[in-house]
């Protein structure tokens, strides 16, 4: 653990400057930026109206964000079904029902995800849900002994070795990061994949995941405007969607998309390309999440598209250091939410991800919430630390502490849907 951290500091302190990528931290060398236009369309015409944005200024930002940062993804399978594959009504002190759902993305049953699920045994019918991704497998969320344990698929170590790591991480050993207890108290329940099971986070061409099965014949890597890994990842939160439609247990038109860091860049374009998500909730998601590109502060466009060089689409190299060209920011990201709630959190040691970027992205993107009548962002300053504004339809607090995501976090989550939802 502590040998890992000390690896993390000693990358970004020597290798990043090595390869020419200069980090800032300081507000004051932040270079002078315009933000694209919110509402103004690419002809010209001043958005004032909430049809004109549906019909539209939204689709024309989609689309920008679709082929030049995260890439189109496919419809939905012809071949998703899913399978109930275990359910026990006794859990967690009998207060939650967990379930495991399959969801398959061909017909063969080859390709699936597998869907953790804790549904409160206290209820009066369909409850909301709050779903997202997680980093090392269903069996790590909760210390519940029956979790079916994922199949952890990471880089193989050396040539030859395989991707997957059996017994990789120990029961529970994310538990921290998924108050299931909590929510469950509160009336929510709480669904999980793990990411690997729809595209393991490591660069290899994309032949792994869901990307092999929908290349047309002779393709071997997705095109330049296609599908990078945080897409197929979002796409497979929708297909999700469509089991949570079915299951009874679930109100479908009270799901919020939630994540951390990568998973949260995750729930905010999940949140954008499936309107059936009734709130997206960011955490510390920073940069290709919720932080302002253009601020370069942190994390940059071409630090991220180093590091990570299979998460967006390849279009999106082209603004390596070059964010001024970008035709969106993410303020814009945000306002792909409107009219629906959405949550930004940030914390106030996590200068990697800009937690001042991530605060002006929500309030930039406010404007279109006027246009429905709601408030978006409902103050004007970044906030004090640990005083969340809630107010508005776009929720944001900076906490105490590190990159994380933590039981504070959880609680305004909570209060928030509490504000929408109930
Ligand atoms: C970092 C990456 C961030 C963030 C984070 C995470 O290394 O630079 O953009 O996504 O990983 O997901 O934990």
């Amino acid at each position: 653990m502590i040998k890992g951290f000390l690896i993390t500091c000693i990358f970004f302190i020597f290798l990043l400057p090595i390869k020419g990528q200069e980090l800032n931290y300081d507000e004051s060398k932040i270079p002078p930026y315009t933000l694209p236009e919110l509402l103004v369309s690419e002809d010209g015409e001043k958005i004032t109206t909430q049809s004109q944005w549906i019909e539209k200024r939204r689709p024309e930002i989609l689309s920008l964000f679709e082929t030049q940062v995260y890439g189109k993804s496919p419809q939905h399978p012809k071949g998703l079904h899913f399978e109930v594959l275990s359910e026990d009504r006794y859990t967690l002190g009998n207060m939650a029902t967990r379930k495991e759902i399959a969801i398959y993305f061909t017909e063969d049953e080859k390709h699936f995800m597998t869907i953790l699920m804790y549904i409160p045994n206290k209820r009066n019918g369909p409850v909301p849900l709050f779903f997202g991704l997680n980093f090392k497998g269903n069996h790590t969320v909760n210390e519940d002994a029956n979790i079916t344990e994922s199949v952890t698929r990471m880089k193989p170590r050396k040539e030859g070795d395989s991707e997957i790591h059996p017994g990789a991480f120990n029961r529970g050993a994310e538990s921290s990061r998924w108050p299931v207890e909590i929510l469950i108290a509160n009336g929510y329940g709480l669904a999980t994949v793990y990411r690997g099971d729809i595209d393991p986070d490591y660069d290899d061409g994309f032949q792994n995941g869901v990307h092999p099965l929908f290349y047309k014949e002779g393709q071997t890597k997705p095109e330049s405007d296609e599908w990078g890994t945080l897409a197929a990842w979002a796409w497979g939160l929708s297909c999700a969607m469509d089991y949570f439609e079915i299951d009874e247990d679930v109100d479908a038109t009270k799901v919020a998309v939630v994540g951390h860091s990568r998973h949260g860049k995750t729930s905010l374009w999940a949140g954008a390309i499936d309107q059936r998500f009734a709130m997206a909730i960011s955490n510390d998601s920073g940069c290709g999440g919720a932080a302002l590109s253009r601020r370069r502060i942190g994390e940059t466009v071409n630090k991220i598209n180093s590091l990570f060089p299979h998460w967006f689409c390849e279009n999106f190299k082209k603004y390596n250091n070059k964010e001024d060209e970008l035709p969106v920011d993410q303020h814009q990201l945000i306002a792909l939410m409107a009219p629906r709630p959405v949550y930004i959190a940030s914390a106030v040691e996590d200068l990697w991800a800009d937690p001042k970027g991530e605060f002006l992205s929500g309030l930039y993107a406010s404007p279109v919430y006027q246009l429905f009548g709601l408030t978006g962002m409902a103050v004007d300053e970044m906030p004090e630390v640990d005083s969340p504004v809630t107010n508005g339809y776009i929720g944001y607090h900076v906490r105490t502490g590190n990159h994380d995501i933590k039981l504070y976090d959880w609680q305004q989550f909570v209060k928030f849907a509490d504000r929408h939802f109930k």
